[in-house]
């Protein structure tokens, strides 16, 4: 195919959004396409020096006469800069709003004939979309975008419902970065937390919000913790935070429930991990599920949005309904308690994402997407 140069929006700090963009322009660079970040900061797993990739500043200076600094206008502006000194051939945008309407706002600017790819993630339609200031500039950059991509179906699905667009979306899976996403050794590290041979671990992380429902994972933890010895580990940090540590605090298995913060190396907490939870209220995919089953950690996730797209119940992890500790801990028991099981279900977790989530499989789908539009060019 031919060599593209491509640029990519995205929110760069941690975010599972941040991180397939990123992931996708490293992977698309070591096929040989030039790739150009277009961001505020260098995302977060652009950790070192990627021949074929470049970083362009998005600088968003502060005025008095504004209240507010004017990160779309200075974002719409570095775009169209971007569109016409290197003559990108396509621009991919991570989020509708306001990444689809910058690039859209750019390419008038520029006067050029960049094609724009917009990829839906779930917080820009789930939450954004049921806001009535806000649908029509989602349903204007869904619309002004040559191609729209969506996480899952289930996310397609839903922005037909809330923004009343005609345009098709097409499907394509998160994939994860199967170097780092691997089961491996890390020697001594469960002892080093303090945790015992004959402890199970159980596995969350996110970034704290209140559609993450922590106090379902607390709350089932304590369930599991009355039958088998086991720890808790609780990986991010956000607006929850504060009240899922008071909330540890009042059961009787505080010194099982440990607050990590924000890590770099999750892959590392998943190789001491035997189950992983995401009992979500919205979740369009669901990145860290895939993440933990491409280490062996199967998954126990809530029947809602994408996650029944990544968890095969009762093959890779299982499914519940949204508040269902009961079932949780339940399911996590027959798995935890049972060593076979246990086993079935991390090599078919490992299975899924080597396969219906195979990150080479994926890339071609984007490269065909990229590949339409330079036809159409
Ligand atoms: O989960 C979040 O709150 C972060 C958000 C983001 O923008 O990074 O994640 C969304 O995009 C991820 C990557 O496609 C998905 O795996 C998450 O499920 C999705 N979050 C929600 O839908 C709430």
């Amino acid at each position: 195919m031919k060599k593209l140069k491509i640029g990519i929006t995205c929110y760069p700090t941690v975010g599972g959004s941040g991180v397939i963009a990123t992931e996708l322009g490293k992977m698309l660079a070591e096929r040989g396409h030039e790739i150009h970040f277009i961001t505020s900061s260098v995302p977060f797993r652009l950790n070192k020096i990627y021949p074929n990739v470049f970083f362009h500043e998005v600088e968003v200076n502060s005025y008095s006469v504004f209240q507010y600094p004017p990160y779309d206008i200075a974002l719409a502006s570095k775009m169209a800069d971007v569109i016409k000194e290197v003559k990108l051939d396509v621009i991919h945008v991570h989020y509708a709003i306001p990444h689809a309407i910058c690039a859209v706002l750019a390419r008038e600017m520029s006067g050029e004939k960049v094609g724009i790819v917009t990829t839906l993630h779930g917080t820009d339609i789930s939450v954004l979309g049921q806001d009535s200031t806000l649908t029509k500039a989602i349903k204007y950059g869904i619309d002004k975008s040559d191609i729209v991509t969506a996480v899952s179906n289930s996310l397609k699905e839903q922005t037909y419902e809330l923004i009343e667009t005609t345009k098709e979306i097409e499907t394509i899976y998160n994939f994860v970065d199967d170097a780092v996403f691997r089961p491996i050794d890390v020697g001594n590290l469960k002892e080093q937390f303090g945790i015992r041979e004959d402890e199970r671990v159980i596995i969350h992380a996110s970034n704290f919000r209140k559609i993450k429902n922590l106090p379902d994972i607390v709350n089932s933890f304590v369930k599991i913790r009355e039958q088998i010895p086991a720890k808790l580990l609780l990986v991010g940090d956000g607006p929850e935070r504060q009240r899922v540590m008071e909330l540890a605090k009042e059961t009787e298995f505080k010194q099982d429930i440990l607050f990590l913060g924000k890590q770099e190396n999750v892959e590392e907490l998943f190789a001491i991990s035997d189950l992983m939870l995401l009992l979500s209220e919205k979740e369009s995919f669901g990145l860290v599920l895939l993440e933990a089953m491409a280490c062996g950690v199967p998954g126990i996730g809530t029947n809602t949005g994408g996650i029944p797209e990544v968890i095969e119940h009762g093959v890779n992890g299982y499914l519940i309904d949204i508040g269902d500790i009961d079932a949780c801990s339940q399911y996590a028991l027959e798995l935890l308690t049972d060593e076979e099981k246990l086993i079935r279900f991390r090599e078919a977790a490992i299975d899924a994402s080597k396969v219906k989530f195979n990150s080479q499989k994926i890339i071609d789908q984007y490269e065909q997407l990229y590949e339409r539009l330079a036809v159409l060019s």
